[in-house]
């Protein structure tokens, strides 16, 4: 099985394109040989799967709250429909026995985290839950070498798919090494299946660079990131509100360009995730037989 968030579709795309996005991204999954569970809260009852037509009431839906993980008892008690972000679905996709997770871009450190702590929740929820997390990167106005450090500091293992560097979402590249090159889903789900031996839990970051074809060059991102950054601490947005203030900004700078590149990264990253999901699942059985 492979897990899937929400906050993507009712935060990060507008609509109708995050409603057909996270369609398109579970037919992928399928067409893999594996199931996807799509997470979020609807009415307080929190779902590993949703269907459909619940898809689309988080991509449609007014008032959809971005819950990440501390929020999860408000929102049941509460009785909410709400999008979770990474780390409340990798939570979530734990509690279900799910054991890969797939998202566009993970959040990081912040840009200005050493003044205003601003690091995502999703990183503690990587390194606490033995899921594997694949993902493009953090998103881009993340601070990604500091983000690689403290995924160390956390112990969570980081493995970049077929590439050298960390792959830096919209860009393939992001000029940060990242010390373990994997060439094989087999290869993750090895790694995955000694940690967990080890008696080691939490879970593993794979970054997968985006197509080539698809990356947007740096020269055209980094300005159009500076820009929405500008924008955000001028508007003094902050907090939660931070990561979708900035992507829609951004997909406004780059006329669009950004969400089509999200677009071809999160389908790219469902189809490895699947197949890490088949290797982890076929793991599973030989160890059951032997
Ligand atoms: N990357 C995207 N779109 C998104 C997000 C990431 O391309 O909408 C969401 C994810 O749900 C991620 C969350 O978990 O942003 C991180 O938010 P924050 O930076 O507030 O922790
Ligand atoms: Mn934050």
């Amino acid at each position: 099985m492979v897990a899937l968030e929400s906050t993507i579709i009712a935060h990060g795309m507008p609509f109708p394109v995050n409603l057909e996005t996270a369609l398109a991204v579970e037919r992928i999954i399928e067409e893999q040989g594996a199931v996807p569970a799509t997470v979020g809260i609807l009415g307080g009852c929190l779902i590993a799967g949703l269907s459909s037509a619940q898809i689309e009431c988080i991509a449609t839906g007014k008032g959809v709250l971005k819950a990440c993980e501390r929020d999860l008892p408000l929102a049941v008690a509460g009785k909410l429909n709400a999008a979770t972000t990474a780390g409340a679905s990798i939570a979530i996709a734990a509690a279900a026995g799910i054991r890969v997770f797939v998202t566009g871009g993970i959040g990081g450190v912040g840009p200005s985290a050493a003044r205003d702590f601003d690091i995502s929740a999703d990183l503690p929820a990587i390194a606490h839950y033995p899921v594997i997390a694949v993902c493009a990167g953090t998103k881009a106005f993340m601070d990604v070498a500091a983000t690689l450090e403290y995924l160390e500091t956390l112990r969570v293992p980081v493995a970049t798919w077929r590439s050298e560097e960390f792959p830096l979402f919209y860009c393939a590249r992001s000029g940060c090494k990242s010390g373990w090159v994997v060439q094989s889903a087999n290869e993750i789900a090895g790694v995955f299946a000694a940690r967990l031996d080890l008696g080691m839990s939490g879970g593993l970051l794979v970054g997968v660079p985006l197509p080539e074809e698809h990356s947007l060059p740096e020269a055209e991102v980094r300005p159009a990131m500076d820009l929405a950054l500008q924008k955000a601490s001028q508007q003094g947005i902050t907090g939660k509100a931070l990561t979708p203030f900035l992507l829609a900004a951004i997909h406004e700078a780059t006329a669009g360009r950004s969400l089509g590149a999200n677009i071809a990264l999160i389908k790219n990253n469902a189809r490895v995730g699947a197949e890490i999901a088949v290797a982890v699942g076929l793991h599973t059985q030989k160890k059951r037989t032997v």
